[in-house]
C-alpha cells in the first residue's frame, strides 16, 4: 500500500506508456488515437486554436482507446456458469451433468491450465497463466449436495493445482507439496459441494502470490437446496495486475480489462432484482472494495446465510473475501461503480451500469 518513489515512478510511467488515468494521459493518447474522444462522460477535451489538447480532458478518468481483443469478453463472463457461453456441443466437453441419488446431480467438469497472453488495457498485454485459457477461471456452480468431480489437466508451464474453499477431505485440497500437478499431469478433484454460499478456486502452488496474481482463479458458487429469489446474477472479479513483475500493481479491474465497463455498460432492468457475486482475488494490496453510486445494497457475507447482515453502499473485502450483493436499481440511468480507493478506480476498476426501464 505505501509506496516508494521508485514504485511511484514506474506506476505513473505505464499509465503514460498505457494512455490511462487522469494526470496528463490524455493529450498523449489523444494524439496517438487520431483525436477520439478519450475516457467518458460529457466532458469532452478538444483541441485549441494554438493547437494544444484542453487541459480539462486531462481531468477524464479511464483508459483511452479499447483492447484489440476482447477474448474472453468480460461482458459475457459476467453471465457465464457451468460453461453457459458455448454451444451445446463444445460445453459437453467442459460440463456434464447426471442425476444421482435424492434429487442431486453429479456436476463434472474439465479444467485445463495453460499458458496464454492477454490484453488487460489498451495496448498492456499480460503474460496470464490461465484455467482454460481466461482469466478469471470459468465460473462453476452447483447446488449445495451435489457431487462435484473437476478433472484437472495441466498444459502449463509451471506445477499449478486447483484449491476449492468449502468443506472437502485433505487430499482434495490441492495445498500442498504432494498436490502439485506437474506439467503434462493430471489429478480429480472430488468432493460434496457445501457449504451453500458464495466461494472461490485458485492453484495453490508456491510462491503463491505468483501463482494467484498471473491468472489462476475463478469463482465457486454453491447455491443453497431451495435456491436463492429469481434476479438478475452478475459475477465480478476484483482483480489486478502487476505488469512488471514488482510485486505491486499497475493494472485494476472487475473481470480483468481495465475501464471495461465504462465503455460497455452493464445492462440492468429498472426495478428487478439484481445479484452480484463479487469476490476479491487482489494481490499484493490489503484490500480492496466495492462502491455503487446513488442506491445501497444488502450484503450477505460469503452468500452463506439467506438473512442480510447489513445494508450499505460500500464494501470492504480482504484478498479471498467475498460477498452476494442485492438490490433493485429505482431509477433509469447511469450508475458508476468503482473501488472507493481512488487509485484503484483510475488504474482501471471503475464502470457503468445502466439502468433501462423494463
Ligand atoms: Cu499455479
Amino acid at each position: 500500500m505505501s509506496e516508494s518513489p521508485a514504485t511511484t515512478l514506474s506506476r505513473r510511467l505505464l499509465l503514460r506508456l498505457a494512455g490511462i488515468g487522469s494526470l496528463g494521459a490524455a493529450a498523449f493518447a489523444a494524439s496517438r488515437a487520431g483525436g477520439a474522444a478519450p475516457g467518458y462522460g460529457e466532458h469532452k477535451g478538444g483541441p485549441h486554436a494554438d493547437g494544444k489538447a484542453d487541459r480539462h480532458a486531462g481531468h477524464l478518468a479511464g483508459a483511452v482507446g479499447r483492447v484489440t481483443s476482447l477474448d474472453p469478453d468480460p461482458s459475457v463472463y459476467l453471465r457465464s456458469f457451468n460453461f453457459s457461453h458455448l454451444p451445446a456441443a463444445e460445453r459437453a466437453r467442459f460440463y456434464r451433468e447426471t442425476p444421482i441419488a435424492d434429487g442431486k446431480l453429479l456436476r463434472e467438469y474439465e479444467i485445463y491450465a495453460v499458458d496464454r497472453e492477454i490484453e488487460i488495457a489498451p495496448g498492456v498485454f499480460f503474460p496470464a497463466w490461465t484455467y482454460n485459457g481466461q482469466v478469471p477461471g470459468p465460473t462453476l456452480r452447483a447446488t449445495e449436495g451435489d457431487r462435484v468431480r473437476v478433472r484437472f489437466l495441466n498444459q502449463g508451464s509451471h506445477p499449478h493445482t486447483i484449491h476449492f474453499h468449502g468443506w472437502h477431505p485433505p487430499a482434495m485440497d490441492g495445498s500442498m507439496p504432494e498436490h502439485q500437478v506437474e506439467p503434462g499431469g493430471e489429478f480429480v478433484y472430488e468432493f460434496d459441494a457445501e457449504p451453500f454460499g458464495l466461494h472461490l478456486y485458485h492453484c495453490h502452488a508456491v510462491p503463491l502470490k505468483r501463482h494467484i496474481h498471473k491468472g489462476l482463479y475463478g469463482v465457486f458458487i454453491v447455491d443453497p437446496p431451495g435456491g436463492r429469489p429469481p434476479a438478475d446474477e452478475l459475477v465480478m472479479m476484483m482483480n489486478a495486475f502487476d505488469t512488471n513483475f514488482d510485486a505491486d500493481n499497475e493494472v485494476y479491474a472487475v473481470n480483468t480489462v481495465a475501464h471495461h465497463h465504462l465503455h460497455a455498460p452493464v445492462d440492468v432492468k429498472v426495478g428487478e432484482l439484481v445479484r452480484i457475486y463479487v469476490v476479491n482475488v487482489t494481490e499484493f494490496d490489503l484490500v480492496n472494495s466495492f462502491h455503487l453510486h446513488g442506491m445501497f445494497f444488502d450484503v450477505f457475507r460469503t452468500g452463506t446465510r439467506l438473512e442480510t447482515s447489513e445494508n450499505t453502499d460500500t464494501l470492504m473485502l480482504c484478498q479471498g473475501e467475498r460477498a452476494i450483493l442485492e438490490t433493485r436499481f429505482r431509477y433509469p440511468g447511469r450508475f458508476m461503480f468503482h473501488a472507493h480507493q481512488s487509485e484503484f478506480a483510475e488504474l482501471g476498476w471503475m464502470g457503468f451500469f445502466a439502468a433501462r426501464e423494463a
